[in-house]
Order: structure tokens, then C-alpha cells, then sequence
């Protein structure tokens, strides 16, 4: 196994780099990332072999970044994001210094973890539509091969479409749970379409929904959905959809682009009051928005996307007569206060803040028997406890309202990709409550009004000096900073901000909101001067 090892790793040489497992694994230009991938490669059949030979997925993707970029993260088997502690284990294996420690790094882990090698290692693997995606596949399968890792490359898809068939798998077969669906790309259009056309049955139609693919790898899978749906109950333009011109990925489009930008996408040529959505390169993103009949510009964001799935799930639930499962949201400090506010004093439901990245989100949405978690960027989902899925499975109904509730609440738990944010299954969520709801965008965007708020990035010279408490919300160093920060925002009606070190970028980035516009964006000047 060594000199397999070895002799494949001669081929992936590493470049002079300090490599770091960061909230999207690992994510850079794509020049750097040949050995990278090699060593997350091995750790895959590792982590495969730790878990008794339970399959492990691997994405090649960089979502939202420039086409230049590319990145590589791992799948752990329920379709969650790899175990935290093993982040600095793939961390060792990307920063070993040569071929030979390499081999004792890998060595070193199968010791420390106790990993029985004799397990085989199963791995499954997809990209994204990037240039530099099927070179790194290539130093992905040399890996693999070294090791005898059983592997199945599934070839082009959505990151959640990968989380998806990596909890299939390894549902299958087992005594005591349902299969999560067929753990095929097919099987997943199957089952999110069957979900889709319950829940629509008998409600009027909504008219079309306008998608920006953001040029990427959801494009021709949102079509292939729409294909397994049929045009009598889904009507959809697809934009952005030049998978074949790589320069073009979320290049003045996608849903960062939107978000941030906080305009259309230029392709776009909705009319007005027309729903339109936009995706981000892996499609696990979705934000909406709407051009209102005077042409101005409504973001639909995560925030009203978690409000909007929050309050038909709570609904949902009641009518159902299974008052007893816990429904709560999760957000992050960038959830705009407003929405917090609708949350907590309109629906009632209770709200966990948690630090920037989905993982945590994640994690914490699974404390609550139904939990719904979005960051602002719209990157969410709703997790569903196992005591939820039984009670919703089993549960007899004492009514015909309750036995429709019921059904209708059957077929959203398999609407929901539930391992991950998916922007693909979001997309169909929204489309049903919407059509639930008789809303169009700007009944939905009137359920509460945004603070004005403002996000700027600080370059500073080293980011690492801002240590962060409180889910990010205040910061604990440099001393004094937060002194200085707390001081000025007591100056601004409704004002909040705060400032953090970002995990994927160079820079600190400060948020604010108040109750005007100018204030927010002087506060978030004003704090962006005291980090600088
Ligand atoms: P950082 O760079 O740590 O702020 C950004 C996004 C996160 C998340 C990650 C991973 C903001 C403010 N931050 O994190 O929400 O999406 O990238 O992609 O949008
Ligand atoms: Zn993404």
C-alpha cells in the first residue's frame, strides 16, 4: 500500500502552499489544487474504512467563485457535512511535506484513528461544469486506485444531488430505516417530482417562475426536473444556462451575484411582478426576487425563504394534529433583524443564532424536531428529527382536514432534500407554498419590511487577530474594538452591526443595519474605521 501510495503521489506533487480545511472544504485557484485533491482523496477511503466501509461522497466544485477557482469537499454518510474533527485530519494530509510524509502522515491517522484497513472503502464523486473540474477527477481516481477504494464517479451534478445519493446508499438495506429514495440521479428527480405534483394537486396555477442558473452544473439538472415534473404544473424559463462556456459561470449572474448586487441579474428580462430565482454554481443556493410595477428592485432572500417555509410547516404541523413537534428556525448575525423580529413575535417560533457557515446551521436545526435553517445568502433546508419522521408517518388522523394535512405534509418531508441546502428542492418548496398561500412575490415580500442594512469587506492586515463570541456577534479581540463598536451603534435608532474575521476570504467583514439607509451604511462605515 505504501509504495502505491508513493508512486501515484509522484504524480500530484504539492506546491508551496499552506492548505486549510475551511467552511467549504478545501477552495482556490485551481492550478493548486492537483495533490489536494490526491490527499482528500485518500481520506475519503479512510474515513470510509473508520465508518465500516459505509460510502463516502466527494464534490469537486467551487459554487459561487470565479470559473478560475475550484474546490474539494467530503460527504460524511447520512449526506452531512464531514465530521468537523476530520477537517484538520484532511488538513495533515494535504500539508505533508513529500511523497514519503505522506505515506507516514496517512500511516500516522490509520494508527490515531484506529481505522481497520482491511475494510473496504467505498467513495462516490461528481462535479461541477468547471474547466479544471475533470483534471482533478483524474488525480482523484489515482488516489483511489492506490488504496483499492471502491468508487463510483457519477460525473456532473448538484452538490445536494450528491448529498442526496450518498444518504441513499447507505439507507438502503438497513433493518430499521427507510430507504432515504433510489440513489440515483434519476431516483432523485423521481421522487422530489412525485412530492411536487402531491402537493400541487388541485391548486391553481401560479403562471412561470423565471430561474438564473448562474451558467452552471443546475441548468440542464433544473430542466432535467422540469422534465420529470411535466409543463402542466411547473412552468419554467431557465436563464444562464451556457454550461459550455466556462467563462461564463456566475459572471454577472447566480445568486451571489444577486445578493450582494442586489439587482438583476442583467439576462434577466422578467416582467413586472414576476417570480425569479436565482441558483449559484453548484446549486445549492437559491435567493427570489421581483421587479414591482414602478421597476423597483425586491430581494427575496435565505431570511424570507426560512420565514415563509417556518410559518407553512408550523401550519402544516397544527392542521395535522401534531402540535407536538419542535419547530424552530436558524439563522445567522447576517439574518436581518427584521426577520428575527417576524419570527419570534408573528410566528412564535423560536430562534437559534449560530456562527457563519451551514454546518453549524445545520447542526443546530437538528435539535428541534422540525428545524428550519437558512443563511441570508440562501443556503437552507429543513431538518427533520427522527421522532418527526415517525410521528408524521404513523400518525392517525381524527379528520378529513387532518388526513389532507397529513398527506400534504408526507409529501413535503420528501420535497425537502433534507441533507443540505438545495437550491433545486428550495426552489419547488417556495413554488408550493406559494401556490398554498395564493401569494404572489409581493404578498410574500410584504410579510415584513427589511432594516436597511450594508455589508463591506475590510482588508486588514491580518484577519487572524479577530477572535469572535457570541455566534460572531461580538468580538472578544483586539481589546477595546468592541468597546469602540458597541459605543457608535448606541448613536443609530434600531442599529446593530458587528464585525468578523471571514472563513473563506481574506478580510474582516463588517455588517450593519439601522432604521434608515444612510445611518446603516454610516454605521457600517463608521465600524469598518475602528476594525481597519
Ligand atoms: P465568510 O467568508 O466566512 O463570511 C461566506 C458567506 C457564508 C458562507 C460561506 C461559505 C456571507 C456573509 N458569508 O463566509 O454565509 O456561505 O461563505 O461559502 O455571506
Ligand atoms: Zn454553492
Amino acid at each position: 500500500m505504501a509504495a502505491a501510495i508513493i508512486e501515484a503521489s509522484k504524480k500530484h506533487p504539492k506546491p508551496d502552499q499552506v492548505f486549510s480545511y475551511g467552511t467549504a472544504g478545501f477552495r482556490m485557484k485551481a492550478f493548486l489544487l492537483d495533490s489536494v485533491v490526491f490527499r482528500v482523496g485518500l481520506l475519503a477511503a479512510l474515513r470510509s474504512q473508520r465508518q465500516g466501509g459505509r460510502t463516502i461522497g466527494l464534490m469537486i466544485t467551487a459554487s459561487h467563485n470565479v470559473p478560475e477557482d475550484n474546490g474539494v469537499k467530503l460527504v460524511d454518510p447520512m449526506g452531512e457535512m464531514l465530521d468537523e474533527r476530520w477537517e484538520a485530519h484532511a488538513a495533515t494530509l494535504a500539508n505533508a511535506s513529500s511523497d514519503e510524509d505522506l505515506v507516514a502522515k496517512y500511516e500516522g491517522l490509520i494508527t490515531e484513528l484506529k481505522i481497520n484497513t482491511s475494510v473496504q472503502a467505498n467513495v462516490i464523486f461528481a462535479k461541477d461544469t468547471r474547466e479544471s473540474g475533470p483534471a482533478l477527477v483524474a488525480a482523484l481516481t489515482d488516489a483511489l486506485n492506490a488504496v483499492g477504494a471502491n468508487f463510483t464517479d457519477y460525473g456532473l451534478l448538484t452538490t445536494p444531488q450528491l448529498h442526496y445519493l450518498v444518504r441513499c446508499i447507505n439507507t438502503q438495506n438497513l433493518p430499521d430505516t427507510k430507504p432515504y429514495g433510489e440513489p440515483t440521479e434519476e431516483g432523485y428527480y423521481t421522487k422530489i417530482a412525485a412530492a411536487y405534483r402531491k402537493l400541487m394537486q388541485g391548486k391553481p396555477r401560479q403562471g412561470q417562475v423565471t430561474v438564473d442558473c448562474a451558467n452552471g452544473v443546475g441548468a440542464p439538472k433544473l430542466k432535467a426536473l422540469a422534465e420529470a415534473i411535466g409543463k402542466d404544473i411547473f412552468d419554467v424559463k431557465v436563464i444562464n444556462d451556457a454550461i459550455d462556456v466556462p467563462s461564463k459561470l456566475n459572471s454577472q449572474c447566480g445568486a451571489d451575484f444577486v445578493k450582494t448586487q442586489q439587482r438583476l441579474p442583467p439576462a434577466s428580462q422578467a416582467s413586472a411582478l414576476a417570480r425569479c430565482a436565482s441558483l449559484d454554481g453548484d446549486a445549492d443556493r437559491i435567493v427570489y426576487y421581483f421587479c414591482d410595477s414602478d421597476g423597483s428592485f425586491h430581494l427575496l432572500d435565505g431570511d424570507k425563504i426560512a420565514t415563509l417555509a417556518a410559518s407553512f410547516i408550523a401550519d402544516l404541523v397544527k392542521a395535522a394534529g401534531l402540535a407536538d413537534l419542535r419547530i424552530g428556525v436558524v439563522q445567522t448575525a447576517y439574518a436581518n433583524g427584521s426577520s428575527t423580529a417576524y419570527i419570534t413575535k408573528t410566528l412564535g417560533l423560536p430562534v437559534v443564532c449560530t456562527p457563519t457557515g451551514v454546518k453549524h446551521l445545520h447542526h443546530a436545526a437538528t435539535k428541534f424536531d422540525c428545524g428550519v435553517y437558512f443563511e441570508a445568502n440562501g443556503h437552507g433546508t429543513v431538518t427533520f428529527s427522527l421522532a418527526a419522521h415517525s410521528a408524521i408517518a404513523s400518525h392517525s388522523p381524527e379528520s378529513p382536514a387532518q388526513a389532507t394535512a397529513l398527506e400534504n405534509l408526507r409529501a413535503l418531508v420528501d420535497l425537502i432534500n433534507e441533507t443540505v441546502g438545495d437550491a433545486l428542492s428550495d426552489l419547488l418548496l417556495v413554488e408550493v407554498i406559494l401556490a398554498h398561500k395564493g401569494w404572489g412575490p409581493k404578498e410574500w415580500n410584504s410579510t415584513y419590511t427589511d432594516l436597511p442594512n450594508r455589508l463591506v469587506r475590510v482588508e486588514v492586515k491580518d484577519r487572524s487577530v479577530f477572535k469572535a463570541t457570541d455566534a460572531e456577534r461580538r468580538l472578544l479581540e483586539p481589546t477595546g474594538v468592541q468597546e469602540k463598536i458597541d459605543s457608535l451603534v448606541g448613536k443609530y435608532k434600531q442599529g446593530r452591526s458587528f464585525a468578523r474575521a471571514s472563513g473563506t476570504e481574506d478580510a474582516v467583514r463588517v455588517y450593519s443595519e439601522a432604521g434608515e439607509r444612510a445611518e446603516a451604511d454610516e454605521l457600517a462605515r463608521g465600524v469598518a474605521d475602528i476594525v481597519a
